[in-house]
């Protein structure tokens, strides 16, 4: 794809696409910036589907044409908000074209501007003498395609994983001997805000952070 054009297989007759028909999408400087692209177009009857679609794209079919659109999530996201894979907007999960020290899954998962300081996205912390608290906002569309941990520990070496939920309301979850709470406010389409409570129990000394995979 590169930004209005991208290449196209054109057949006279019948296409028939099945096992080991592959689609493979690379991103040049012009970008996925179309809502949809014909990857594929004959002049007879297009029948099957592509065997092997990479993620975060996906094909729909008509009686002669394929046309690949992306689905909504980081690449999506990545896209929208200006990454094109160049240099200074690179456009991986571990990315961070910004240099502000948080990649570009986070900047996604947290609502960031992957292209400007946001520091201001990151968890806050509080400690009273029951609970680490930490609150931060979770954009929808990152629940689907990434996976969500919160990791406590009393050193630095040694961290409890905790699935963060997907469930409006209150969740505890047991896990390395407490009992975390994960209180989820939905705001609509809008990021949900996330407020987890690790209890310190006996540990003088808690750490505790959000970590994404994709
Ligand atoms: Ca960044
Ligand atoms: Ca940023
Ligand atoms: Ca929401």
């Amino acid at each position: 794809m590169d930004g209005a054009v991208s290449d196209k297989l054109v057949v006279t007759g019948n296409l028939t696409l099945g096992a080991g028909s592959a689609v493979t999408v690379s991103l040049l400087s012009g970008g996925f910036t179309q809502p949809s692209y014909v990857i594929a177009e004959c002049t007879g009857t297009l029948s099957g589907t592509f065997a092997t679609v990479p993620s975060g794209y996906a094909v729909t079919y008509t009686s002669t044409q394929a046309i690949l659109t992306q689905v909504a999530g980081f690449t999506s996201w990545a896209t929208a908000k200006g990454l094109d894979g160049t240099a200074g907007k690179e456009n991986g999960p571990s990315d961070d074209p910004d240099r502000d020290g948080i990649a570009n899954l986070l900047e996604y998962m947290f609502d960031g501007n992957p292209l400007g300081n946001s520091s201001a996205i990151l968890p806050t912390v509080a400690k009273d003498a029951t609970n680490l608290t930490l609150t931060f906002s979770r954009r929808d569309d990152s629940e689907t395609d990434t996976t969500q941990f919160v990791e406590f520990g009393s050193t630095l070496g040694d961290w409890t994983p905790v699935a963060i939920p997907s469930t409006a309301g209150t969740t505890v979850v047991t896990a390395g001997g407490k009992s975390v709470s994960f209180t989820l406010t939905e705001n609509s389409t809008d990021p949900d805000q996330i407020v987890v409570e690790i209890p310190l129990g006996t540990d003088t000394t808690l750490f505790a952070r959000v970590k994404a995979t994709k």
